[in-house]
C-alpha cells in the first residue's frame, strides 16, 4: 500500500508517492523471499556504515556502500568498525557464519525503522545485499537528505552458481575501460561470471610471452579491418582485480582448434602445409584448424595455457572447440582428449562448448550448451556440468525483431519476453537443475563494434538473464518482471546506457 510521507516525499522530486510496501520494490533478480512491515527508514547525512572488523573484504564492501550513498545524500557517510550501541539511523554489515541457508552468496537484508542490517556468511552476499539496497535508492542524487525506505526482511540466495556473461573481444577489439563498464553492469544485476572469448579467426587478444607475435601480428586487426587491439597480461591482471572487487570471476577463452586464424597467421608452423595464411577481417566460421598432429601445436597449447592459467585465479579455462568444421571428427576428438589433459595439468576446470562432448570428458568438466541437444545430453551422461547458452534465447548478438539494424539472426529474433521467459532446468529433457551449473548470456560482436553497440544489444535483455540465473523459476513471470524491467529504465539513463525501447515494456 501507498504512504505520503510529509517529509521525505518532499525531498525526493519524483512525483510518485514513496512507498512502505518493502514487497512492491522493483528489485532484478527478484530476491528469493521478502516480507515487508509496511513503515520506514529514514536514511539522513549522518547515517553511518558499520562494518564487522576482521575480514579486509567487508571493510572495502562498506566503503562502496559508502561511496554509493555519497552519490546520493552528496555528503560521504562516515565508515566505522561495528560500535557496542550506536544510536539508531545507521547501516551495519555482518558477517554471520551461523546463517548456513544463506550459503554462499547469500544475504539477509533487514530494514527496521531504527536501523538497516545487512547480514551473510561470506563477503559476496554482503556485496550482493548492497546492490539490492542501491536498487532500493533512488537512480541519481534528487534532492536532499532523508532517503524514505520501507521496512521488511529480504532473505535471498541465488538459484545457480553461475550466472554469466560473454563478451568477444576478438571479432571487435573492446578494451579496458568498456570491459570496466561491463562488469559494474553485470555486478549491479548481481551476475558472477564474465567470460572473455580472447582469440578467434579475426584476433588474438591477449598477451603470450612465449608466442608474442599472436598480438604483435595477429591482434593487429578486427573484423572490418580496423586496427585491433590486445590487453597486455599486466592489463588483464588489472581486469581480474577489477572483477574480483565485484565477485565476478574471469573466464578466459582461448577457442580451438577451430577459430584460429589469427593464431594460424602469426606462426606458420602451426598450419599443417607449414605457410601462414594472410589476416582475416571477415565474418565467416568453421573455415580455420590447428594442425592436429604436429607436437609443436600441443607445444603451443602448453605455452598458452600455462601463462594464462598462472594470470587467472578463477577455477576455469575455456577452451572453445565450437564449430571446428574443417577439423576431421577422427583428428578432433583426440585434439580434445590432449587439450583437456593440458588444462588440467595446469591446475583448471575445462569448459568448453558444446561439441566437446563428442570427445572423453575429463572429470569436472563443463559445457557450455549453445544450441545442440544431443551434445549436451551427451555431456550429462558422461557426468559432466552444464552452462546454458541457448542460441535461440540467450545470445545478446540475436536481433530483437526483423528493424534491428545491428546483430544478427541466424538463431532466430529474441524480443525481451522471449529472452527472459524460460527455464533452464526444463529447457532440454535431461538436462535438470542438478545437471545445471547456471545460464550465460554470451555477446559475440561480428557486428557490434563499439560500447554502444554493446549497450543497444545488451539491455534491456542483461537483467533478465540475471533473474533466470538467480530467482527460482516459480517466482518468475513476465508481466510482474517486464513492471519491474520499466522501473530501471531511470537507471540506464542515469548512467547514460543507450537502451533498445521494447514496445513489450511500457517505459516511465
Ligand atoms: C556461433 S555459437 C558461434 C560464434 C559466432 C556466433 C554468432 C558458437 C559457439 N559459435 O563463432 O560468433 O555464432 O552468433
Amino acid at each position: 500500500f501507498l504512504l505520503a510521507f510529509s517529509v521525505s516525499c518532499a525531498t525526493q522530486t519524483t512525483s510518485e508517492q514513496v512507498t512502505t510496501d518493502l514487497s512492491q520494490a522493483p528489485l532484478i533478480p527478484k530476491p528469493a523471499s521478502v516480507q515487508a512491515t509496511h513503515r520506514a527508514f529514514l536514511l539522513t547525512e549522518n547515517s553511518a556504515v558499520y562494518y564487522q572488523e576482521g575480514h579486509p573484504d567487508v571493510k572495502a564492501i562498506a566503503d562502496h556502500l559508502a561511496q554509493q550513498l555519497q552519490s546520493l545524500t552528496g555528503r560521504a557517510p562516515e565508515v566505522r568498525p561495528t560500535a557496542d550501541a550506536p544510536d539508531a539511523g545507521h547501516l551495519y554489515l555482518t558477517l554471520s557464519a551461523d546463517a548456513t541457508p544463506l550459503g554462499e552468496e547469500g544475504y539477509e537484508l533487514t530494514i527496521a525503522e531504527e536501523g538497516i542490517h545487512l547480514r551473510a556468511n561470506q563477503p559476496a552476499g554482503l556485496f550482493y545485499g548492497v546492490q539490492t539496497l542501491r536498487q532500493l535508492l533512488p537512480p541519481t542524487r534528487e534532492g536532499t537528505t532523508p532517503l524514505s525506505l520501507a521496512t521488511g526482511t529480504i532473505r535471498d540466495v541465488p538459484t545457480y552458481a553461475y550466472r554469466g556473461s560473454m563478451l568477444d573481444v576478438s571479432r571487435h577489439f573492446l578494451g579496458m575501460d568498456d570491459v570496466k563498464q561491463y562488469l559494474d553492469w553485470l555486478a549491479s544485476y548481481k551476475m558472477n561470471v564474465l567470460h572473455l572469448h580472447l582469440s578467434d579467426d579475426q584476433g588474438w587478444r591477449i598477451e603470450i610471452k612465449s608466442w608474442p607475435n599472436l598480438t604483435a601480428h595477429g591482434g593487429s586487426t578486427e573484423v572490418g579491418g580496423g586496427e585491433g587491439g590486445f590487453f597486455t597480461q599486466a592489463q588483464y591482471q588489472e581486469l581480474v582485480d577489477y572483477a574480483r572487487q565485484r565477485y565476478i570471476t574471469l573466464v578466459p577463452e582461448i577457442d580451438m582448434p577451430g577459430h584460429t586464424n589469427a593464431a594460424l597467421a602469426s606462426y606458420p608452423e602451426l598450419n599443417c602445409n607449414g605457410k601462414a595464411p594472410e589476416l582475416y577481417t571477415g565474418t565467416e566460421v568453421g573455415f580455420s584448424t590447428f594442425c592436429t598432429d604436429k607436437d609443436v601445436t600441443y607445444q603451443f597449447i602448453d605455452d598458452v595455457v600455462r601463462e594464462l592459467a598462472a594470470l587467472t585465479p578463477g577455477p576455469y579455462l575455456h577452451i572453445g572447440g565450437d564449430e571446428s568444421h574443417v577439423t576431421k571428427m577422427e583428428d578432433y576428438i583426440p585434439f580434445v582428449n590432449k587439450v583437456q589433459a593440458i588444462v588440467q595439468k595446469h591446475g583448471k576446470q575445462v569448459i568448453g562448448w558444446d561439441e566437446i562432448a563428442h570427445a572423453s570428458l575429463v572429470p569436472g568438466a563443463i559445457v557450455q550448451s549453445w544450441a545442440n541437444v544431443e551434445n549436451t545430453t551427451n555431456a550429462v551422461r558422461q557426468g559432466g556440468r552444464v552452462i546454458l547458452s541457448p542460441a535461440s534465447k540467450a545470445y545478446l548478438d540475436m536481433q530483437y525483431d526483423s528493424t534491428t539494424t545491428l546483430g544478427l539472426h541466424w538463431a532466430g529474433y529474441i524480443e525481451v519476453d522471449s529472452a527472459y521467459a524460460w527455464d533452464p532446468a526444463t529447457l532440454m529433457p535431461g538436462v535438470g537443475q542438478e545437471s545445471i551449473l547456471g545460464v550465460e548470456a554470451p555477446l559475440w560482436t561480428e557486428t557490434i563494434e563499439d560500447l554502444q553497440d554493446v549497450e543497444y544489444m545488451v539491455f534491456p535483455r542483461l537483467p533478465g538473464y540475471a533473474e533466470i540465473g538467480w530467482t527460482p523459476a516459480k517466482l518468475r513471470n513476465w508481466d510482474d518482471y517486464k513492471a519491474r524491467l520499466a522501473q530501471h529504465a531511470p537507471r540506464w539513463q542515469a548512467m547514460d546506457i543507450q537502451y533498445y525501447p521494447s514496445r513489450l515494456v511500457e517505459w516511465p
